[in-house]
């Protein structure tokens, strides 16, 4: 058996490609936009380390399906670039001197080369990168329009902080309490911060989702890190004090069972409202809780503390007087950063009650009040279910949603309250102490203060740096650079400094996908008909840990853009896939400590590109996570071997002509059309696994015949290229074909062929499996009874029985029930 050469014919096909531009996509007009699809990969952070065997994974299924499709007669936009901002290549800089951007450079071009050897289709004209000036001078000037909008602000306001790293990190980076980079535990520090409102678009960003074709696991996560909160403020006075102190609830039902109030040891009326004798205690408790994070303030198994103010509240419904507290458990930054507390009904406020001794008042019941019962004894239990209100004054017996209508009806004709909603999604902290980012197109100027740069200055470019480490005040390594900070006023020509914060590295990833309908543009961002040409990516692949974080930063930056008429599409991924993790051989994750990570390299030169593609396709379903196999690899690669095979046997005109039998022939004929009608269903669908068994059931076969029918051969070679690309094109070529099979028609099939001749039917006796024949489909229920009843294996067991009745599923089954 002769070789199989991918090492020739891989190289050979990636240099035709390239050379001929076969992947170029075209905003043909006249192609209609039902015939036009944009599918998107997310694109990788170049890293020293290379490509991971999980790139493939999604990249390959992608290329798949947009080889399909460009056989359908679509026009594809099929990109790829690379998110090249970010902190490894700043941490390289700062051990080794190396400017980020030559080591970036660098392993974007290994990159590059690793993802052309896998033989993908992209259109590498259209190829970005989010640190080269051309492209970050349209993030920069996004940042400018955010800016103009009232959507990016500054202020100061607490961060978390790493002593060690000696810059701020983002709430995402920040893993139980600790530096997700250096493990030292993380701080508050409070620094002036360039902030984005994404909160203003939290509803809308919630309500869009529901038109998007996405994982539900991803829908949730995004809705509950939205965290719309449905609820009241609830205004109590204070006594001997003209303050009112507001608070936010979600259950104005319990409002009779507020025993005690909570203010977060930030809310400005600590200060006014604490007496003399509480002072010192007040003040230390300030300082304790300022050192903590949002997470570990408001983890539920936490001890509770807190320290009363010495004040007292009114509250509204029965005039009662109950104590003001602070404790950490309350956040300024959610709702009015005060609470009732309502034991009874409360986790914390339960556990709070517990610890201090504070009264515990039940005001719901899961069942409606019984005339008689007493409610007066301290539960046992913290309740926090809907139910029925009871020592509730003239609400009680009312159930907990019509109690919350009236509740709210009675305290706004009272002007104590009104219906309220709150959201758990905080303001985007968008700025970093960092060198290698975009920098912030702002001045500060003595006269005018925040001055944005005037469009044409951008894009504002990074300087050189002498040292790359972060100085440790709060402000970015660019703040030493006295040439490059020092500059005039936009606006009045006066002495000014620049911003010396850069963007976080979500900023470039944001919306790199706009980029590449028109990558090389220098008045705009894209042109609008190309916006409008390609818009929305039709599908978009990727992990799933971008859930909440690009992948909402993303659609916030694209309704920012829709609100701007600048794109035309309310959400920018219409339909998203997350790809499944490739774990070691051993079922771990991948990593270099347990020594399982597997190198694409290695593989490609082993086995192939086709083989990797193929195999990674054939592991299981895309969507979910699967160890490596290096026995189910070679398994693949003996696949196309065969296949090769296939190509070196003598060709036939006819299939009368292959050596077959007359129903061998019949039959080979028939498993092609089956095989073309589920390979397209599958490839359409992204059941890729299943579409390569298939090939390999019908290859099987084929491979029988002496002499290969070109009419049997031929479509099968077709169905293979979006799967195994190179050896789909060097097949093509031997069956005398010249050029590409890229845009040749995807096959066709017959229905009728693809009826099933025969079919099984299982016979059970009670319900056990006993027998079973074959018949013609659609053969009579009568006729599958008879048959069934008569089979050897069945009359034993009915034998001497009373046939009570027959239960039977034409095609499938008879079952028969017996006494
Ligand atoms: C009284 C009450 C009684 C509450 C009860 C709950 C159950 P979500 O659903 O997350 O919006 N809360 C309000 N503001 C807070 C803050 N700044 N920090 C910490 N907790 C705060 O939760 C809203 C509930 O969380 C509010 O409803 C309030 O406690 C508390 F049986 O008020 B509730
Ligand atoms: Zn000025």
């Amino acid at each position: 058996m002769a070789r199989y050469p991918f090492d020739i014919i891989e190289p050979k096909w990636q240099k035709y490609w390239e050379e001929h531009k076969t992947f170029r996509a075209v905003e043909d007009p006249a192609i209609p936009k039902e015939k036009r699809r944009y599918v998107l990969d997310m694109f990788p952070y170049p890293s020293a380390q290379g490509l991971h065997v999980g790139h493939p994974e999604g990249y390959t299924a992608t290329d798949i399906y947009c080889r399909y499709l460009r056989m359908r007669g679509y026009n594809v936009l099929h990109p790829m670039g690379f998110d090249a901002f970010g902190l490894p290549a700043e941490n390289y800089a700062i051990k080794t001197g190396t400017h980020p951007a030559t080591t970036t450079r660098a392993n974007i071009n290994r990159f590059r080369e690793q993802i052309k050897a896998l033989g993908f289709s992209y259109d590498w004209d259209r190829e970005v990168s989010t640190c080269e000036p051309e492209y970050y001078k349209w993030t920069q000037w996004i940042f400018l329009k955010l800016f103009e909008k009232g959507l990016a602000y500054e202020a100061e306001t607490p961060i978390n902080w790493c002593p060690s790293c000696k810059t701020g990190l983002a709430n995402e980076e920040v893993k139980e309490g600790c530096c997700d980079r250096c493990g030292t535990r993380v701080t508050r520090k409070r620094i002036r911060q360039w902030i984005l409102k994404i909160t203003a678009y939290a509803e809308r960003l919630l309500q869009d989702l529901d038109e998007l074709d996405w994982p539900e696991p991803v829908k949730l996560m995004q809705r509950n890190w939205i965290g719309r909160s449905e609820g009241a403020n609830v205004i109590f006075q204070i006594e001997g004090h003209p303050d009112q102190l507001e608070i936010y609830t979600t259950r104005p039902d319990t409002l009779f069972g507020a025993t005690y109030m909570v203010l977060a040891p930030e809310h400005p009326l600590v200060e006014k409202i604490t007496t003399p004798e509480q002072r010192k205690a007040v003040q230390a408790y300030i300082e304790e809780a300022a050192k903590k994070s949002d997470l570990e303030r408001t983890d539920l198994a936490k001890e509770k503390t807190g320290v009363f103010t010495g004040a007292y509240a009114i509250n509204p419904v029965n005039g009662k007087k109950i104590p003001i507290w602070i404790a950490d458990y309350v956040l300024i930054s959610y709702g009015t950063g005060a609470i009732m507390a309502v034991p009874a009904h409360d986790e914390r406020d339960w556990d709070f009650a517990k610890v201090f001794g504070l009264p515990i008042i039940q005001v719901v019941s899961p069942t409606p009040p019984e005339p008689g019962e007493d409610y007066s004894k301290t539960p046992s239990v913290c309740f926090t279910e809907e139910g029925y209100a009871v020592n509730s004054g003239e609400f009680t017996g009312l159930p907990t949603a019509e109690f919350k209508k009236k509740i709210v009806s009675w305290l706004e004709a009272k002007g104590l309250g009104r219906r309220a909603v709150n959201y758990k999604l905080r303001d985007w902290i968008f700025s970093r102490q960092r060198y290698w980012g975009e920098p912030i197109p702002i001045v500060h100027c003595q006269n005018c203060g925040i001055v944005p740069l005037p469009e044409d200055q951008l894009p504002l470019t990074l300087p050189e740096v002498q040292s790359y480490a972060p100085t440790g005040t709060g402000e970015s390594p660019l703040a030493a650079i006295t040439d490059w900070v020092n500059t005039t006023c936009p606006r009045c020509g006066g002495p000014a400094k620049r911003e010396t914060n850069t963007m976080p590295q979500w900023a470039g990833s944001c919306w790199y996908y706009l980029r590449y309908l028109d990558p090389k543009n220098d008045t705009a961002l894209a042109s609008r008909q190309a916006i409008e040409y390609w818009m929305p990516v039709d599908l978009y692949v990727g992990g799933t840990e971008h859930a909440v974080l690009h992948l909402l930063y993303s659609r916030f930056w694209h309704k920012v853009l829709y609100d701007l008429g600048i794109v035309n599409t309310k959400e920018p991924f219409q339909r998203l896939v997350n790809q499944g993790m490739i774990l070691g051989e051993d079922g771990q994750k991948m990593s270099k400590s347990r020594g399982n990570v597997i190198n694409p390299d290695d593989i490609i030169r082993e086995y192939g590109a086709d083989s990797m593609r193929v195999y990674e396709m054939f592991m299981g379903p895309l969507e979910v996570s699967k160890p490596w196999s290096t026995a189910g690899l070679v398994g693949v690669s003996r696949f196309l071997e065969r296949l090769w095979a296939i190509g070196e046997k003598p060709l036939c005109k006819d299939l009368s002509d292959s050596g077959l039998s007359e129903e061998e022939q019949q039959k080979l004929l028939r498993l092609l059309h089956k095989t073309i009608k589920k390979v397209t269903h599958d490839t359409e669908t992204l059941n890729f696994n299943t579409a390569i068994s298939q090939m390999m059931i019908y290859s099987g076969e084929l491979a029988k015949a002496e002499r290969i029918p070109r009419s049997l051969w031929e479509p099968f070679v077709l169905l293979l290229a979006p799967y195994a690309p190179h050896l789909a094109e060097e097949l093509w070529q031997k069956l005398g074909h010249s050029g590409s099979l890229a845009y040749e028609p995807w096959p066709t099939y017959d229905e009728e062929l693809c009826k099933e001749t025969e079919v099984t039917i299982v016979v059970q006796v009670n319900g056990k499996i006993r027998d079973k024949f074959n018949a013609v489909p659609g053969t009579s229920k009568e006729e599958l009874e008879k048959t069934a009843q008569a089979l050897p294996g069945v009359q034993k067991w009915i034998e001497g029985h009373r046939v009570i009745k027959i239960i039977s599923v034409p095609d499938k089954l008879v079952n028969i029930v017996i006494q």
